[in-house]
């Protein structure tokens, strides 16, 4: 008896899996890629923040690092925070570092990390709300030319922040 048992129980795997199988096609899977950015198209942001701002500033700088799957361009941020948000470029013209707005977005290429930091690439958010104070987040919504919006947390970082070495030991 217990012999026919492999026999009988085969086929119904099989047409389990099959099953399975039928219905992956239409199913959003981004739990699942989520993992492994670079196989989805899509952005994956992290590590976005804003600098502390002395009270009256006009502006606030934003950092982040941008991955995208595919090639992309970051277009527009909005936040319900300042009054707008450019994306910065900065460069050097006669010696001294500009910035200045990139008018067709900020380049993605596909699989690379783009790293919006202190001294190079930015956002700006111009006329903030409230003065932008260590220890607050800010909600923007990002836009990609291709990968659908996506709204980001940045987290507020003292004035010091790109300078870690000096407030992180000096209790000890
Ligand atoms: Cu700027």
């Amino acid at each position: 008896m217990s012999a026919r048992r492999p026999f009988f129980l085969a086929p119904v795997t099989a047409a389990l899996v099959l099953a399975l199988a039928a219905c992956q096609p239409g199913t959003p899977d981004a739990a699942e890629t989520s993992a492994t950015p670079d196989a989805a198209a899509g952005v994956t942001v992290s590590d976005a923040w804003i600098r502390e701002t002395p009270p009256n500033a006009g502006v606030a700088g934003g950092y982040l690092v941008l991955r995208s799957g595919s090639a992309d361009r970051l277009v527009a941020v909005e936040t319900p925070a300042a009054a707008s948000v450019e994306i910065h470029e900065m460069s050097h013209e006669g010696g001294m570092m500009r910035m200045r707005e990139l008018a067709d977005g900020l380049e993605l290429p596909a699989g690379s990390d783009v790293a919006l930091a202190p001294g190079g690439n930015h956002l700006m958010f111009i006329d903030p709300v409230e003065p932008v104070r260590a220890g607050q987040s800010i909600e923007a919504t990002l836009r990609f030319e291709h990968a659908p919006a996506q709204t980001v947390t940045f987290e507020v970082r003292p004035l010091a922040g790109d300078a870690p070495a000096h407030d992180a030991h000096s209790g000890h």
